[in-house]
């Protein structure tokens, strides 16, 4: 199970890193570089998928990388019902709860929901809220929604909390695949304020400094992933980040991983 990871570190005060990978711009070297870093206890979890998705070696690389990262859990982050794959750990089931198009609220979902069943994979509820983040971004085009504007916090966090309310068990707010602007700390401020789910945040992190920030403001998982596609070198200072912005008898990642496999 990989819910468990983000209640713990939600619990402990860890702090958890993601890197998302687009199947559409993975190359094997970097995925061979990412999943080195992941098996050195550098990343805690791995997301998978982007808006488009055309690679028709997707499944491939998929399976490479859950070859070569061991017992660092894939959850897919789908940017369409055409990008489920059992392979994965475990599933964001996304509801755009920042937007109004029906079919990202719920109707997408209904197309799909036997096939995921069948397929076995866990399903992690995500209240997915997209927020400003300076330009429009693919999700914002693809999805025909309008993200939260960036300096409305109390916005926000009545989104989040109303999608605490409808029994979602996990926020995720995302400026979009490389926003100019991240979410700023006084949203994730607001909505931290009135969760108590745990709280992920992505969209435009290209430094640790950034990282370290939106962590502190009350992230409890940040998803990088623009940012290290070309270059993964950076990894280590991002993880070195993360580390320190985990209070300090938060559990060791080696337990983290140990959890996943359980
Ligand atoms: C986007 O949150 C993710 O959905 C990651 O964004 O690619 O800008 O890091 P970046």
């Amino acid at each position: 199970m990989v819910y468990p990871i983000l209640t713990k570190a939600r619990a402990t005060g860890k702090k958890l890193l993601a890197v998302l990978i687009d199947p559409d711009k993975a190359r094997r070297e970097n995925l061979q570089q990412l999943a080195d870093y992941a098996n050195d206890g550098e990343i805690d979890v791995f997301l998978w998928g982007g808006s488009l998705v055309n690679a028709l070696q997707a499944e491939y690389y998929l399976k490479f990388l859950k070859e070569s990262a061991g017992s660092t859990p894939v959850i897919l982050f789908p940017g369409s019902v055409n990008q489920l794959d059992e392979q994965a750990d475990a599933l964001f089931l996304l509801s755009l709860i920042s937007g109004r198009n029906s079919d990202m609220l719920i109707g997408r979902h209904v197309q799909v929901a036997v096939k995921i069943k069948r397929m076995g994979l866990e399903t992690i509820s995500t209240g997915y809220m997209l927020i400003d983040g300076g330009r429009p971004t693919s999700v914002s085009y693809m999805s025909n929604t309008t993200p939260i504007p960036a300096d409305k916090p109390p916005i926000a966090a009545a989104t989040a909390l109303a999608g605490e309310q409808l029994g979602m068990k996990l926020i995720y707010m995302d400026a979009g695949s490389g926003a100019l602007n991240p979410v700023s700390s006084k949203v994730i401020k607001a909505v931290r304020r009135e969760v108590e789910l745990p709280i992920v945040v992505g969209g435009g992190i290209r430094t640790a400094a950034r990282a370290a920030e939106s962590l502190a403001a009350g992230a409890d998982m940040i998803v990088v992933g623009n940012g290290l596609e070309n270059d993964a070198n950076w990894l280590p200072e991002l993880a070195a980040a993360v580390r320190e912005a985990s209070t300090p008898d938060a559990s060791p990642k080696q337990e983290v991983g140990a959890k996943a496999e359980a």
